[in-house]
Order: structure tokens, then C-alpha cells, then sequence
């Protein structure tokens, strides 16, 4: 390690003074100005990663649905997962040693990680189309080659395809072709071998109005869709040509104000979606003939999916274990529906793609979706093995069946929620059920709910527990919580501190969307 270099190059990243970062549950996220030395020093700190881990690691440039102005970065692990837990603290340590202490910060991390310094090293970085990131990659190369590491810039990407990019690289192609060609012919080819067995194929199917949020989904979406364009044609809106990155518009948007995003022109019963801005989330929508909105966020998404694959599993006749993993924040019709209704079991973890993902690697097929429309499902190895097997032996109905589930596990990023990914199967589902929006929204009827943001002094004096659905502290907040939820019918509610803003989160459910809205009310205060 030549640290003389280092020191050399990181005072052309400079860190500004006084700036304290935290490598929270999307990397480190902030104005874009201020992040020239988080990304050299994360070009550094995956350099360690790759030598440690004797793989490919993965750096991605983004700030997904925030605002233009802001930019990002997070590290992916070489199984195309979000960096390790102990990791993210040497990357905090990293991000805000100062300049005269980076030589001895570096030695610390390779010690206490035992990184073996001789290995080679092998980094792939990937961006987002905000205009700050081109440089910040930049930045990233510079840390990535001053340690001496290779590396390869695949420029523009979605996160999920860079994702996909470094599961395939550490597993010697096995599961995909490492390029843009690769990923979009795999899941095109597992697409449209899925449709072919759809016998609705009328046209009210084969057509998608897509929001793109200004966002590297358009762009991404526009390469891949003459691969399936006799199945499925997508019209896009927010395509970034004129309008601003996640700017009233973009799948946070639509999720969080419940309503369309600008632009988007919507005939009544149509099926429409809406990207994030970098592509990773999905929700769909659609005006009814009265011209009432509908919502269909990641609950919805996770309930048609586990609905679908149950019945595949059923006509397999395998014991093939399935379980769904939810957060908090899920509707509790949704978990309801899928408990009592389908008799799949449920689960709720802590927010943040890494911990849902965790958990679903516990089954033979885990389906994990966050309410705002982040998630996917992951086949075990032992599961896929199974499958892939039936596909070729069993008798004609069971083999179909296995063949639909193998065109599904291609059809899946099992790396990372990918919204692309997401629509082709949830298209391809809709298609081979011959279901409508209305009919998939019809499956259960999400409670009301609420959520709030509050300003606190310090939101870390508020610790949860319970996958966040109990306060351990400030003492007192609970019991008070649960005497106001008390007041209202099929009502719940809990409060956590953001992870990514400076704010405290409050959520409440009940039977109106006026008790909700004052539950909610209600729990604010409590917590102020
Ligand atoms: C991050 C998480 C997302 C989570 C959100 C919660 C990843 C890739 N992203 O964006 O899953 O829903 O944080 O934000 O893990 P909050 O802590 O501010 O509510
Ligand atoms: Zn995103």
C-alpha cells in the first residue's frame, strides 16, 4: 500500500471541516457538493473490501429518490449484497478521519479486518444520471487506482444492474453474462418464455405506462425494450428529457402523496407504474372510471407474487418452503391477506433492504418487499437445484409448472430489488392470470393510514425494538402510544428514527382515514 500516494491524492479530495457522516441504510447520502472525499474514500475502502474478500466489489453512485442537488454512495458485496454491517463502520470510520490522520486510519482498517495487502483487487462502479455523478465516479476511480486496484466503470446503471454485475463476476458467469447485453437478454429471454404460456394475450395486457422519474430507468428501459417488445410495450413518461430528476414524480412521490405523478396522462382502469430514481423501487396505479385513485405499493406487489408462486408450487407438488418478509410499514390488510387468506407465513424486520433480504434467505423461496416498493424474491440454491430438475422430468402439467418457476427465478434479480426486474414478472403475472388492475387491487383493501415526519432535538433518545414496532426509550412513550392506539378500531401505530433524514417517523393505521390521520396526530405530539 503505497500511502505516501494516498496522502498525495487525498488532499485533492478534501474534506471539508467539521463534516461527521454516517454509513446509514443507504450508504452516505447528502448534498452533492459536500461528497468528493466520501467517494475517493470509498474507492479506497472497496479496494480493502475487494482484497479482503479476494472478490469483485461493487460502488454505486447515487442518491436514488432524493432530490437532484444530492448524490450518494454505497458498496456492494461481492453476492450483489449491501456491504457488510462491520463494514459500514470502517467505512464511517474512513469517511471522516481527517487528512493527517488517513495513513493510520487505512493500516487500522486492514488490521482489524485482516485485509491481506499483496491481494489483487477488482472494482466495478456504476452511476446514476444526476449531474454531479460523473465527476463522483471519478472521484471513486482515483481511490480505487491509488491503492493500486483494478477496476471496470460501467458508466450509467441502474443500482440493481450494478447489483447484478457483481453477483455475476463472483460466481464465473454462472448467473449471468457480466454486461449490459447479459442482463438484458437473461431477463428478457425468461420474460418472454413466461408470456408464451399466457393464453389472454388480448391487447389490454400488452400495454404499460411507465414513470421513469426523470430518472436511469428511462434511459436503461429504452435499451432493453425491443427485447420484448412483442410481448409488452411500454410507454414512458418522466423520461428525463425535459423534466427534473424525481420531481414531482418517481415511485417515492406517487407513494408518498398518493397521486399520480406529473405527467403521466391516465385513461380510467389503466395500468400505470412509477420507477425511483434510480430504479430500484416500483408501485403501480391506476384511476377508476370515477376517477379515484389507487395505490398498489410493494404489499400488493408481494401478495400477487406469493399468490402466484404458491399455486405454482402446489400444481409441483414439492414441500418447498415460502415464506414473506414485510417491515413495519406494511399494510395490515396486506399481512392479514397473506396470512389468514393464503396461509403464508409472515415477517417483519427492521426497515432497510439489507435486513428484509436476510431474512429471506432463510427459505426456499423468500419474497421480501418493502411497502414503498423495494423487493424481490430469492431462491434458495438448494430450491433453484430442485426446480431446474423438475423442469426436465416430471409429467406434462408438473413440468410446465416447473418451468414457469425456472423462468421465474431467471426472471428475479436475486442480487437486489430491480424495477425492472419487478414489472416484467408482475406483468407476466398479470398476463397468465388474466388479471386486471382492478382484480389484483381487489385482493384486499389496505386500512387507512398515516404518516408523519417530526422534528426532534435527537432522534437518537428514541430506540425501538420489536423490528421497530415497540419504543424501548424515552420511557413512558410506549404506554402512551398504546393508550392512544386504545382509542381507535383496527388501529396500530409506532414511531422510529429516520435512518436517512434528521427527523422521527410516526405511522398509524385504523378503520377511517380520519382516525388515522389523528392517531397519527396524536402520536406526534406524544413523541414531541
Ligand atoms: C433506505 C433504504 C430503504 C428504506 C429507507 C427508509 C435501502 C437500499 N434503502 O432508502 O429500504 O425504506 O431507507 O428510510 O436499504 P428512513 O429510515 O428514512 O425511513
Ligand atoms: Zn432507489
Amino acid at each position: 500500500m503505497d500511502l505516501d500516494a494516498v496522502t498525495k491524492h487525498s488532499a485533492l479530495h478534501a474534506k471539508p471541516n467539521g463534516l461527521i457522516l454516517q454509513y446509514g441504510t443507504a450508504g452516505f447520502r447528502m448534498k452533492a457538493e459536500h461528497l468528493d472525499h466520501v467517494m475517493f474514500r470509498m474507492g479506497l475502502l472497496a479496494v480493502l473490501r475487494s482484497k479482503h474478500t479476494k472478490s469483485t466489489i461493487g460502488v454505486m453512485v447515487t442518491a436514488s429518490h432524493n432530490p437532484e442537488e444530492d448524490n450518494g454512495v454505497k458498496l456492494v458485496d461481492p453476492l450483489g449484497e449491501m456491504l457488510a454491517p462491520s463494514w459500514e463502520e470502517h467505512a464511517t470510520c474512513l469517511a471522516n478521519a481527517e487528512e493527517e490522520d488517513m495513513q493510520s486510519v487505512l493500516m487500522d482498517i486492514s488490521e482489524k479486518a485482516v485485509v491481506d495487502l499483496q491481494q489483487d483487487a477488482f472494482v466495478v462502479i456504476g452511476r446514476d444520471t444526476r449531474p454531479s455523478s460523473q465527476k463522483l465516479s471519478q472521484s471513486v476511480i482515483d481511490g480505487v487506482t491509488v491503492l493500486g486496484g483494478q477496476f471496470h466503470d460501467y458508466g450509467l446503471l441502474t443500482t440493481p444492474q450494478l447489483h447484478y454485475m457483481v453477483y455475476c463476476r463472483n460466481t464465473n458467469g454462472q448467473y449471468g453474462k457480466a454486461t449490459i447485453e447479459g442482463y438484458y437478454q437473461k431477463l428478457s429471454k425468461a420474460f418472454v418464455e413466461l408470456t408464451k404460456q399466457a393464453f389472454c394475450s388480448g391487447d389490454e395486457y400488452r400495454s404499460l405506462k411507465v414513470d421513469c422519474a426523470n430518472g436511469i430507468g428511462a434511459l436503461k428501459l429504452r435499451e432493453m425494450e425491443h427485447y420484448f417488445s412483442q410481448e409488452l410495450s411500454v410507454q414512458l413518461y418522466n423520461d428525463g428529457t425535459t423534466g427534473k430528476l424525481n420531481h414531482l414524480c418517481g415511485a417515492d412521490f406517487v407513494k408518498s402523496h398518493q397521486k399520480p405523478p406529473q405527467g403521466m396522462e391516465m385513461k380510467s382502469n389503466e395500468r400505470c407504474c412509477s420507477f425511483d430514481g434510480d430504479a430500484d423501487r416500483i408501485v403501480y396505479y391506476y384511476h377508476d372510471a370515477d376517477g379515484h385513485f389507487h395505490l398498489i405499493d410493494g404489499d400488493k406487489i408481494a401478495t400477487l407474487i406469493s399468490s402466484f408462486l404458491k399455486e405454482l408450487l402446489l400444481e409441483i407438488g414439492e414441500s418447498l418452503n415460502i415464506g414473506v418478509v414485510q417491515t413495519a410499514y406494511a399494510n395490515g390488510s396486506s399481512t392479514r391477506y397473506l396470512k389468514e387468506v393464503m396461509k403464508v407465513p409472515v415477517y417483519c424486520t427492521k426497515t432497510g433492504v439489507k435486513h428484509l433480504h436476510h431474512k429471506a434467505q432463510e427459505f426456499d423461496i423468500g419474497v421480501y418487499f418493502e411497502a414503498n416498493g423495494h423487493g424481490t424474491v430469492l431462491f434458495s440454491k438448494a430450491a433453484e437445484m430442485k426446480i431446474r430438475e423438475l423442469a426436465k422430468e416430471l409429467e406434462d402439467k408438473k413440468r410446465k409448472a416447473a418451468k414457469m418457476l425456472e423462468n421465474v427465478i431467471d426472471l428475479f434479480n436475486q442480487a437486489a430489488g430491480d424495477a425492472i426486474s419487478d414489472m416484467l414478472v408482475i406483468e407476466a403475472i398479470l398476463a397468465l392470470k388474466g388479471l386486471t388492475v382492478q382484480q389484483w387491487d381487489a385482493l384486499y383493501t389496505d386500512l387507512p393510514n398515516r404518516q408523519l415526519k417530526v422534528k426532534v432535538a435527537d432522534r437518537q433518545l428514541i430506540s425501538t425494538t420489536d423490528a421497530e414496532r415497540q419504543a424501548v426509550t424515552p420511557p413512558g412513550l410506549q404506554e402512551a402510544i398504546n393508550d392512544l392506539v386504545k382509542k381507535y378500531e383496527l388501529s396500530r401505530a409506532f414511531v422510529r428514527p429516520s435512518g436517512t433524514e434528521d427527523i422521527v417517523r410516526v405511522y398509524a393505521e385504523a378503520d377511517s382515514q380520519e382516525s388515522a390521520d389523528s392517531l397519527a396526530y396524536e402520536v406526534s405530539v406524544a413523541v414531541f
